[in-house]
C-alpha cells in the first residue's frame, strides 16, 4: 500500500527518528515549514509567466545585483514562514544585509538557518530551472535570540541542508546527517514524496559544469584542468561532455544524479569578488553538505569547504564539487600548477 500512497516527507523523518532516537521532533516541524514556504514559491515561479511577477523590483540587494520581483517575493515568503514557526532564533538570506531577528511575539527556537531564497534568478524569465537552498544550524550563543555568531559556523557543524529545484518537476533534495533524499511534488494532493532513496554521486562522471566564458581569468591550474578534460583519450573517456545551466541548484541536481564536476573558481574577473560568485553560507556549504553525504566532495581548491571558518555573512569561496575522484584530480592540478 505504500508504494500506491508514496512515503511524504514527515513520515520519511519520522522512520529516520526511529533509526536515529537522538533526532528531536522539532527538525520534523522545521522541514515542514521549509516545505511549506517552497510550495507557496513553485506556486509563483509556476505561474510566472502569466502574472505581473516577473522583471525587476529596480532594487539592488547586498550583492549589488539587480532583484528579481520572484527574489523578493521568496525572500518574504521564507522570512515570514520560518520567522513565526518558533524553530529558530536567528535566520539570514542573500537579500539581506545582516541576521533577521525573530519578529517580537514569535517564540525563540533552538536552531539559526542560512537562504538563499531563490537562486538561479537571472534564469527566471527564460524558464530555466530556479531553486531554494538551507542550511540549518543548532544555536551555539547564549540568551534567547540568536546572533550572527549563530550564523557564522562551519558547514561540518550543519544539523541539515537542502534544496528544492523549481523544474519540470519542483523537487526537495534534502539530508539531515543520514544520506541524501529526494522528495517530487504531487500537486494533485499538494505533499513532496520521497521519489529519490539515499542518493549516491557516481566515484566518476564524464561531466564538467563550468563558465567557460571566465576561462582567462582563471588560475594556471584550473585552466589546466579544464584542458585537461577537454583532451582526447578514449581509455578515459575524454573529452568529457560539457554541461552549465548557469543556475547552480539546477547543476548539482545534475552533479547529484550523473557525477561528473560542478565548478566556480576564483577568478581575477571582479576585484570585488577575489573569490569567485558562490557565496559560502547559503550556497556552498549546504552543497558541499549534500556531496558529501552523497559520497561525493565538495572542496575550494584547497581543502573541503565544510572545514572553512566562516568570517561573513556573505562571504564568497572557490567551489568545486561532484565524484570524490574528479574532484581529488583537480586539487591536484592546482596543486602542481598553482604556487600557494
Ligand atoms: P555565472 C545564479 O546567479 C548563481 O548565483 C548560481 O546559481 C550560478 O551557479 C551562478 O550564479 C552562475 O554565475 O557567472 O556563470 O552566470
Amino acid at each position: 500500500m505504500d508504494r500506491k500512497i508514496g512515503i511524504d516527507l514527515s513520515r520519511h523523518i519520522y522512520e529516520m527518528q526511529r533509526e536515529h532516537p537522538a533526532a528531536t521532533g522539532e527538525l520534523t516541524g522545521i522541514l515542514n515549514q521549509i516545505a511549506f514556504a517552497s510550495k507557496i514559491v513553485h506556486r509563483e515561479v509556476s505561474k510566472a509567466g502569466l502574472v505581473e511577477i516577473l522583471g525587476l523590483t529596480g532594487d539592488k540587494n547586498v550583492q549589488g545585483e539587480d532583484v528579481q520581483k520572484l527574489d523578493d517575493f521568496a525572500n518574504q515568503v521564507f522570512l515570514n514562514i520560518l520567522g513565526k514557526s518558533g524553530h529558530f532564533c536567528v535566520m539570514a538570506t542573500e537579500e539581506e544585509n545582516g541576521p533577521v531577528c525573530i519578529p517580537d511575539g514569535y517564540g525563540r527556537g533552538h536552531y539559526c538557518i542560512a537562504l538563499d531564497p531563490l537562486d538561479g534568478s537571472s534564469n527566471i524569465d527564460v524558464n530555466v530551472s530556479i531553486g531554494s537552498i538551507f542550511a540549518i544550524h543548532r544555536k551555539v550563543s547564549e540568551g534567547e535570540d540568536g546572533t550572527e555568531k549563530d550564523m557564522l559556523q562551519p558547514g561540518r557543524k550543519l544539523v541539515a541542508a537542502g534544496y528544492i529545484v523549481y523544474g519540470s518537476s519542483t523537487m526537495l533534495v534534502l539530508s539531515t546527517g543520514n544520506g541524501v533524499h529526494g522528495f517530487t511534488l504531487d500537486p494533485s494532493v499538494g505533499e513532496f514524496l520521497r521519489s529519490h532513496t539515499d542518493i549516491r554521486i557516481p566515484e566518476k562522471g564524464k561531466i564538467y559544469s563550468i563558465n567557460e566564458g571566465n576561462y582567462p581569468y582563471w588560475s594556471t591550474g584550473v585552466r589546466e584542468y579544464i584542458d585537461f578534460l577537454k583532451q582526447k583519450d578514449k581509455e578515459s573517456g575524454r573529452p568529457y561532455a560539457a554541461r552549465y545551466i548557469g543556475s547552480m541548484v539546477a547543476d548539482i541536481h545534475r552533479t547529484l544524479l550523473k557525477g561528473g564536476i560542478f565548478m566556480y573558481p576564483a577568478d581575477s574577473k571582479d576585484p570585488k569578488k577575489p573569490q569567485g560568485k558562490l557565496r559560502l553560507l547559503y550556497e556552498c556549504a549546504p552543497m558541499a553538505f549534500l556531496c558529501e553525504q552523497a559520497g561525493g566532495k565538495a572542496s575550494t581548491g584547497h581543502g573541503p569547504v565544510l572545514d572553512v571558518e566562516p568570517t561573513g555573512l556573505h562571504q564568497r569561496v572557490p567551489f568545486f564539487a561532484g565524484s570524490a575522484h574528479e574532484v581529488d584530480r583537480l586539487e591536484e592540478f592546482i596543486r602542481k600548477y598553482d604556487r600557494k
